[in-house]
């Protein structure tokens, strides 16, 4: 399927969270103007395959009129109780000729039943309505968080299950085979696919499609051992790439301007796609049920550039070389792997565990993208393989080293010149069967400038790419070449907003605009708890403190209106704040709490959390941790930002 969209859509929508508590009222979901045709139609322009929808998410409200539970579309003003986002969802993918997912949360925190054997059978009977009235689905995608708080038909209380033999999964996945035969199953595990261990948007460089399956179950503690798979696992379960286009995984109009960048967006899908995933986008949908203009704008400048960056095979009429290849015949011959075609294949000979590829170009050739692939059908094999290019005095230059390879690995390096390349399989678990073999010249994509403000009011600025000149306003203005030229770090110890983009000098192209918020200065900050490295702009050092709480003393009066806290953001983040109190004081004796509650899927998401509230006087702070999401003996902040009444003075 390679490339498929997400949506999530539901009461979460309409309520501005990314969990629902399940205490939602029906009520509340009203599209104006839903629109599966548009969702689409975008997707299938963009080059997607298929569309997985959240039909329930924890909150328990479902997109279809279930029998089984009135928290449902049917008690919604929506099409007066009469509509069914899965129909017309069903009716959209087949006039695209896309297929269709069922997303189904197993953690349900508006059933009473939540913990016992009678919310099982409410799952299976809403599993047999989802996956027998809505054609064929191809996929269905079991989320892995799973307890805590909750509603629970109005219970309000913390209800934990054991995740490995609540669910009696096997017995769930009977079902779902016997309803949908042809369909895969999703979650941390699989059975079929796997989840790749964080929702960031990459696959490991080595990403082995087998996994020791029966080791993993959803919320397995050692998951980022998802993104590698396991060599010589026992079950084919590949991995599957599930990023937001946005910050989140809902619509926030809060994140209007958050959505991802092209540049990022290319990195991901190399990083997926390129690393022998599929790659599942997700794109929320807003209160009207449409997908943003935002949203739509990246996903078709992804699509094209990707359209631009293999747009022509420079291997196509290569002489392909082997070091040998098993015969007789020409049934597994090197030049198999330029004609086009992925039922065929170069295979070593057998019990030949490497060997190398050599294409020798009709003419000096420039390029910086290597596509290849394995012969898939019968296993993934390579785990280690690097490639040359001749240069003119005759000698091999090395341009890469690595591991697997799989259904699809795409390199990304500097452009060379050459007419002669190497690809050399250094080891393989068997014969390796190499099915294709490009090159490309895909053509170079700036990137917005990297903005930040230290703990001294500096605002600093760096461009991704050589021959850069960085324009910033700071007026509310798109940056063109009147705007301000950034030479050199400048103090704006003011609240304002900073966009910011590069001019390539050689090229005389502009890249795209960085948006950067800088709220409350905070060199006059002192911490009183915690060190200012969670003041410093630079998200990649944390301070770390004992206990649960940090403390600042702000130097003077503001009238507060929000926070933002930034977790560590490190690979293997630790101190991460799951249920948060936000208290403030005037004096640093007497505290009055402003704001408590959860900072929804951080686990897997540990992205800013903004939290607002109304105007409060105060001059010390402080954020405490009430739970984390691994007991640790320390909170980690990485940033902390607060905002107050002032506005931008432009
Ligand atoms: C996570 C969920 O908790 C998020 O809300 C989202 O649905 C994401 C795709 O999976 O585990």
């Amino acid at each position: 399927m390679e490339y498929y969209m997400f949506v999530h859509f539901n009461i979460n929508t309409f309520t501005d969270m990314e969990w629902g508590t399940g205490g939602e009222n029906p009520a509340l979901f009203n599209p104006s103007d839903l629109d599966c045709m548009q969702w689409a139609r975008l997707a299938k322009k963009a080059g997607m395959t298929g569309i997985i929808i959240t039909a329930k998410h924890h909150d328990g409200f479902v997109l279809w009129p279930s029998r089984y539970t009135e928290h449902s579309v049917k008690n919604s003003p929506w099409k007066n109780g009469k509509g069914d986002v899965l129909q017309e969802l069903r009716e959209a993918c087949d006039a695209y000729g896309l297929k269709m997912g069922i997303y189904y949360s197993p953690w349900d925190r508006n059933h009473a039943d939540y913990g016992n054997e009678k919310y099982l059978e409410y799952l299976h009977l809403q599993l047999e309505e989802v996956l027998t009235n809505y054609g064929e689905i191809f996929e269905v995608w079991f989320d892995g968080a799973n307890g805590g708080t909750g509603y629970y038909g109005g219970a309000n209380e913390n209800r934990k299950v054991d995740q490995r033999t609540y669910y009696n999964w096997p017995k769930i996945w009977n079902h779902v085979r016997e309803l949908q035969p042809g369909a895969v199953i999703f979650s941390d595990g699989g059975p079929d696919v796997r989840w790749v261990g964080n929702e960031d948007g990459y696959a490991g460089k080595t990403n082995w499609s087998t996994l020791n399956r029966d080791l993993v179950w959803p919320g397995w503690p050692h998951f980022k051992q998802l993104q590698y798979g396991h060599k010589n696992g026992t079950h084919w379960v590949p991995a599957e790439v599930d990023v937001s286009i946005r910050p989140g995984w809902y619509y926030h109009a809060s994140e209007d301007h958050k959505v991802k960048s092209l540049p990022e967006l290319l990195d991901i899908y190399y990083n997926s796609v390129g690393r022998n995933a599929s790659f599942l986008l997700n794109i929320p949908i807003d209160p009207r049920g449409k997908i943003h203009p935002n949203d739509s704008v990246q996903l078709m400048a992804l699509a094209r550039q990707l359209k631009l960056d293999f747009e022509t095979n420079l291997a196509s009429e290569a002489l392909v070389e082997a070091s040998s290849h098993r015969g007789p015949g020409a049934q597994y011959e090197p030049a198999n792997t330029i004609d086009g075609d992925s039922g065929t294949f170069w295979a070593t000979e057998e019990f030949i565990r490497h060997g190398s590829l050599t294409l020798n170009l009709p003419n000096l050739t420039t390029f910086n993208r290597l596509l290849i692939s394995e012969y898939i059908p019968l296993g993934q094999r390579v785990e280690a393989f690097h490639v040359e290019v001749q240069t003119s005095d005759g000698s091999w230059l090395p341009i890469a080293q690595e591991t697997t390879i799989g259904r699809k690995r795409i390199l990304r390096f500097e452009d060379v010149r050459t007419d002669c390349v190497r690809i050399t399989i250094d080891s393989a678990l068997a014969a390796p069967l190499i099915t294709t073999v490009e090159l490309y010249r895909a053509p170079r994509v700036l990137t917005p400038p990297l903005i930040s403000r230290d703990d001294q009011d500096v605002v600093h600025m760096k461009a991704g790419e050589d021959h850069s000149i960085i324009f910033y306003t700071i007026d509310g203005n798109e940056p063109d070449s009147t705007s301000h030229r950034y030479k050199a770090p400048f103090p704006l110890p003011r609240v304002a907003t900073i966009r910011a983009a590069v001019l390539d000098s050689v090229s005389g192209e502009w890249g795209p605009v960085a948006i950067q918020q800088l709220e409350i200065p905070r060199k006059n900050w002192i911490a009183l708890k915690g060190d200012r490295k969670m003041l410093d702009g630079n998200p990649d050092t944390y301070s770390t403190i004992r206990g649960n709480k940090i403390e600042i003393d702000l130097g003077e009066m503001h009238a507060l209106t929000g926070f933002t806290y930034l977790p560590d953001q490190s690979r293997y983040a630790r101190g991460i704040i799951r249920e948060y109190r936000f208290s403030v004081s005037q004096n640093g004796k007497k505290w009055q709490e402003v704001s408590s509650g959860e900072f929804a899927n951080i686990q897997n998401n540990p992205i800013g959390q903004e939290i607002n509230f109304s105007p409060v006087k105060a001059r010390f702070i402080r954020l405490e941790a009430l739970a984390q999401v691994e007991d640790d003996e320390e909170v980690r902040v990485a940033e902390i930002t607060l905002r107050d009444v002032r506005k931008d003075p432009g």
